[in-house]
């Protein structure tokens, strides 16, 4: 048990150690080239508007942070598609989405930019779940994310998707999902950094294929283990 840990805790450090050694470099690229985007996605939220404990204020906790703009989409256009290495691919409407059996949790959210919000209720589906729908086939090894944005991506081993407070949520803090976070639904992986937490999940393509996500292509590790 704790071996297996051991090992995805050492990865993640190790590459994170080498991508630090990088940042000089690449952070300069990114400021004079594509920084825009690591700047926007970093700059400090609007302060809270709203009373004490409201989901509004909890949302204004978080540095809304995403490489493209918001989809935009009708609820009734929204779907959630499972393919690849299944029994039964899946295209499920948000209707039967939230008809699936409901999780909730109370977990941290940390960027890896330094910036967390501490006690985040959430609400939704559970990946391990939606794998069952499924019937995931004994020869998949990873679970490739896809945003509805077109751009942004992220994967998880067969074994990490299956843990039990790695959801696909639709509510934040009792309240829908604000469009900006993901509505209607976004991926949560609690003990990873948040960039693991694609928003706007739109399907879910299941293979045996490494292949890593969108921030992970630059430099950051795929583990993305959080490290204090
Ligand atoms: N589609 C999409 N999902 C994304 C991102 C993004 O750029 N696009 N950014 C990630 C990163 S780096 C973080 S820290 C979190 C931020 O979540 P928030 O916007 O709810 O604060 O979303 C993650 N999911
Ligand atoms: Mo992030």
């Amino acid at each position: 048990m704790a071996s297996s840990d051991d090992h995805e805790f050492f990865e993640g450090r190790i590459a994170r150690r080498r991508f630090m050694g990088l940042s000089a470099a690449a952070v300069a690229a990114l400021v004079l080239g594509g920084g825009e985007l690591l700047t926007s996605g970093c700059s400090p939220s609007t302060s809270p508007t709203e009373s004490a404990g409201s989901a509004a204020e909890l949302a204004s906790l978080f540095r809304v942070q995403h490489v493209t703009k918001d989809p935009t989409y009708l609820p009734n256009q929204w779907r959630l598609k499972v393919t690849g290495l299944v029994e039964r691919e899946l295209d499920l409407t948000l209707a039967d989405f939230l008809a699936l059996p409901q999780t909730d949790m109370v977990r941290d959210f940390k960027c890896v930019e330094g910036w967390e919000v501490p006690n985040v209720p959430w609400e939704g589906v559970t990946v391990s779940e939606i794998m069952d729908r499924a019937g995931v086939r004994p020869e998949a090894a990873y679970l490739h994310f896809w945003s509805d944005d077109g751009v942004y991506s992220d994967q998880l081993s067969v074994p990490q998707a299956r843990r039990p407070e790695v959801l696909l949520a639709h509510k934040m803090g009792g309240a829908e999902l604000p469009k900006d976070q993901g509505w209607p639904v976004r991926l949560v992986v609690p003990g990873k950094w948040g960039y693991k937490s694609v928003k706007w999940v739109g399907r879910i393509e299941v293979d045996d294929t490494f292949d890593v996500g969108y921030w992970e292509r630059q430099g950051y590790p795929d583990q993305a283990t959080i490290i204090e």
